[in-house]
């Protein structure tokens, strides 16, 4: 059967219908990105989870590849919940969650951990020693979930997610094989403030420091920050193997949009920490659910620390190769009032910089196919220093409006990439960036760019339109 293609991404990962959530086990293998996720492939809502699977030998072009795990044993009865994946001496090896819902209305599980392995990257075979952690630690509880495994020096180390009455935390095992795991201790809990769980855990250095990522359930809303129902922000800080002391900051949002969540990393063989993010959210209205599938993954991104140890992402540089025609908009074009820009195509990547020692303007951005009652609108609040991505015409019109600290007093550099239904912003080198679904009902391709009460200098606006590797 044929999906509607008005929402269908064309430079996104999805699967090939119906649901998708986390990106799981994000991997190389044999020279190729392995990346995996969690999948209903009978159902565009949420239900018993599997593990969808692509691959790809250069970050963009995917291609599906058949499921890889499915429900099948007593110890996962409920879904095969999330992971990590590790090249364990040329042996695709996969960590996950196996799923019991005890009871499910109370919220009552019991969730344990589980291996599968592959030697061609394609079929997976269930370790018959499963569950490998079939309890959670006295200090978490049946919500025990998302083993993430990395290697160091000559072991292996999986942190899972997990609750402790209202306490979220992370909790850290030891082992040689992958196989006997031995309970080190807790790598980091809420302090009251932080969620009553926390989700989806990655550690990882970066920059010479240790980050903590990972997806809290229940922080409230704190003016800009925490506005979705959950958010993925990290810790910075020293790590010690010898004792297990994580010595962090304080919390970071990692993205400031309204579709992001339950992000996982990969180490690539060019010595780049990439993040990939679920794009969606559980609060939702999922627009696409009408047309029979429902969630994507972001574009992958690549991760440095600055000097303020705050995480910058970037685009990786591979999603230069999915630009087929560049359009050179204006250079060193001074604007008051808008600038209307056609476009032919819905795929689109852009670049905008603006000369903030020339703005005299109170706001100055982007508005993104549409007309007034159909827009998603890009801003830069000069005074507020702030960035503002507004949704609340984007088609659906429960997603209001983010806003997220700036400060940026010489440019504002904007790199934009447009999907049919995805916005995603890096803004001045990936210091703040903002995903967000959009879900044009317009058929206007097409931008305006806007300089509000007073002028600015446009230094340079380039889009490219970009290749669909769907088809
Ligand atoms: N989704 C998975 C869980 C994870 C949650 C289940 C986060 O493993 O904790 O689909 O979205």
């Amino acid at each position: 059967q044929q999906l509607n293609k008005r929402y269908r991404l064309g430079f996104h990962i999805m699967a090939p219908a119906n649901w998708i959530n986390d990106p799981n086990g994000l991997v190389q293998y044999k020279g190729e990105y392995h990346a995996f996720y969690q999948h209903h492939p009978y159902d565009e809502n949420w239900g018993p989870m599997h593990w969808g699977h692509v691959k790809s030998k250069d970050l963009v072009h995917w291609e599906h590849m058949p499921i890889a795990l499915a429900p099948t044993e007593s110890y996962e009865k409920d879904g095969c919940f999330s992971g990590s994946a590790v090249d364990d001496n040329g042996v695709l090896t996969l960590i996950y969650t196996g799923n019991i819902f005890v009871d499910k209305e109370q919220d009552i599980l019991d969730q344990s951990q589980c291996i599968a392995t592959s030697t061609d990257g394609i079929t997976f075979t269930k370790e018959t020693a499963n569950p490998v952690i079939s309890k959670h630690p006295a200090e978490g509880s049946g919500h025990f979930r998302d083993p993430k495994v990395w290697k160091h020096e000559d072991s292996w180390y999986m942190i899972i997610g997990t609750r402790q009455e209202d306490t979220g935390k992370v909790v850290l095992y030891k082992s040689q094989d992958l196989r006997a795991w031995q309970y080190v201790g807790v790598l980091a809990e809420s302090d009251g403030t932080l969620g009553y769980m926390w989700e989806c855990p990655d550690f990882f250095e970066l920059g010479g420091k240790h980050i903590l990522l990972f997806s809290p359930q229940g922080v409230g809303a704190e003016g800009d920050l925490y506005n979705n129902l959950f958010q993925t922000g990290y810790f910075v800080g020293d790590y010690d193997y010898k004792t297990n002391a994580f010595k962090s900051g304080s919390f970071t949002e990692l993205d400031n949009g309204h579709d992001f969540y339950a992000v996982q990393t990969l180490l690539d063989d060019k010595g780049r920490r990439i993040a990939i993010g679920w794009m969606d959210m559980w609060e939702s209205s999922m627009p696409t659910k009408e047309d029979g599938w429902c969630g994507a993954l972001t574009l992958p991104r690549e991760l440095t620390l600055n000097e303020n140890n705050k995480i910058l992402m970037k685009p990786v540089e591979e999603l230069s190769l999915l630009r087929t025609q560049q359009q050179k908009v204006c250079t060193d074009k001074s604007l008051s009032g808008s600038y209307l820009v056609e476009a032919t195509q819905d795929l689109i990547e852009l670049k905008l910089d603006f000369d903030l020692t020339k703005t005299s303007a109170q706001a100055i951005g982007l508005k993104i196919r549409g007309t007034n009652q159909d827009v998603t609108k890009l801003a830069f609040d000069v005074e507020q220093q702030k960035l503002v991505l507004d949704c609340s015409k984007s088609g659906k019109g429960e997603d209001g409006v983010r806003r997220t600290a700036l400060k940026a007093d010489q440019q504002l550099s904007l790199r934009v990439f447009i999907d049919r239904s995805s916005i995603e912003v890096f803004a001045n080198d990936g210091e703040v960036t903002m995903t967000s679904r959009i879900y044009p009902t317009e058929e206007r391709l097409g931008f305006e760019l806007f300089s509000e009460s007073g002028e600015t200098e446009v230094i340079d606006f380039t889009c490219w339109e970009l290749e669909d590797i769907w088809g």
